[in-house]
């Protein structure tokens, strides 16, 4: 029996990496690739979850002992990991039968896994009648992906799929976690936003990011800090001068002058003025491959070929190490720029990436 058809979004990062586990500033808006949940309350206290994309039949979990570390690890995590964090937080919901049907990539740093808390969150939450807002409900997603699923990340994926609205980027301050919808339609301007998947798998989990995050809290903690917000960017010559370590101080660079890109990007959105956030893309894109050390050598790739080829700007998005990259480009300019980052994969003997433009959509929501 069904009750009830939800969806949640990935999300594209228009800018503002790596700064949201360091109290920074992040702009994401939702992509229309969702994950969608068809779901129905169970009254037997079990969590019976089935998706379409993952082998293996439906996976059958008592609620009541759901706990971390305990489960069959992998996808089921995530959903998993929102009924135990629900209950921790003594939200009052029980069993459910979910289903799962997704047309985002997995490991495409599309936030697959948070789209997948959302909609679980939001389908959960509205079987059980519990009122919950929608930052609440992203901050019980990042508590299970962090505590139950392993992966130490920050706060924007979950918000930005509960959060964004169509036709908007989410600025969003995730010190006090303020936000604010800035207008960003690409098309209104004669501009398209592609994105890139370079077919390159990525996990979170995996050493890289949260030895990132590691080096970003050490820093702090070298210059006497809560943390790397605390650094106005007119300051950052002065602190950088107090960190001997060149790590702590290469990451330290990156998160304070990707702040401050967060800010150029969303004033020029608010002035009309589409075009000039390219040159800040394309800025931020170095400074996390030279700085932060998150890239790769598909991304990177994907990033010279758009720019040789035209685009306005052109940067990663997401964690790295694989994933996605995006180029802003003339409406015009599509199919040549889109052309050479093919072109340029099959020289490099890369896999073929996907492309496909990019608008922002619409936050979670039911559907039925
Ligand atoms: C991943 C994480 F999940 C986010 O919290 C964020 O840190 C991002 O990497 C990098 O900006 O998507």
């Amino acid at each position: 029996m069904t009750e009830g058809v939800w969806e949640a979004p990935g999300r594209v990062n228009l800018i503002g990496e790596h700064t949201d586990y360091n109290d920074g500033l992040v702009m994401p808006f939702a992509l229309s690739r969702t994950v969608v949940a068809t779901a129905a309350r169970r009254d037997d206290g079990i969590l019976r979850l089935h998706s379409a994309d993952a082998p293996g039949g439906p996976v059958e979990l008592r609620i009541d002992a759901l706990a971390p570390g305990r489960g069959p690890r992998g996808w089921t995590d995530y959903p998993a990991g929102v009924l135990w964090a629900l209950r921790e937080a003594g939200h009052r919901v029980g069993g459910a039968d979910l289903h799962y049907e997704s047309t985002l990539p997995a490991g495409a740093g599309l936030s697959s896994s948070a789209a997948l808390e959302v909609v679980t969150a939001l389908a959960v939450t509205e079987l059980y009648g519990v009122g919950l807002g929608r930052q609440e409900m992203a901050l019980i997603c990042r508590r299970a992906e962090n505590a139950y699923a392993g992966a130490p990340t920050g706060i924007m994926d979950q918000t930005a799929s509960a959060c964004c609205a169509e036709g908007h980027a989410l600025y969003l301050d995730t010190r006090d976690l303020s936000r604010r919808q800035i207008p960003f339609d690409p098309a209104a301007h004669g501009l398209v936003l592609l994105l890139i998947d370079t077919g390159v798998t990525h996990a979170h989990s995996a050493g890289a990011y949260g030895e990132r995050r590691a080096g970003c809290e050490s820093a702090a903690a070298a210059l006497g800090l809560g943390s790397l917000r605390e650094i106005p960017p007119e300051e950052l010559p002065g602190a950088l001068a107090r960190l001997t370590d060149p790590v702590q101080r290469a990451l330290t660079r990156h998160v304070v002058t990707e702040n401050g890109r967060v800010e150029r990007v969303r004033a020029a959105l608010e002035a009309g003025r589409a075009r000039a956030i390219g040159p800040l893309l394309t800025e931020g894109h170095a400074s996390l491959r030279d700085d932060f050390a998150v890239s790769c050598p598909e991304l990177d790739l994907a990033v010279r070929a758009a720019l040789a080829a035209g685009a306005l700007g052109a940067r990663m998005t997401g964690g790295g190490f694989g994933g996605s990259a995006i180029a802003l480009v003339e409406a015009s300019a599509r199919e040549r720029v889109a052309g050479s980052v093919e072109r340029a994969f099959a020289e490099a003997s890369f896999r073929r990436p996907e492309i496909f433009a990019a608008a922002p959509a619409a936050g979670a929501r039911r559907l039925s």
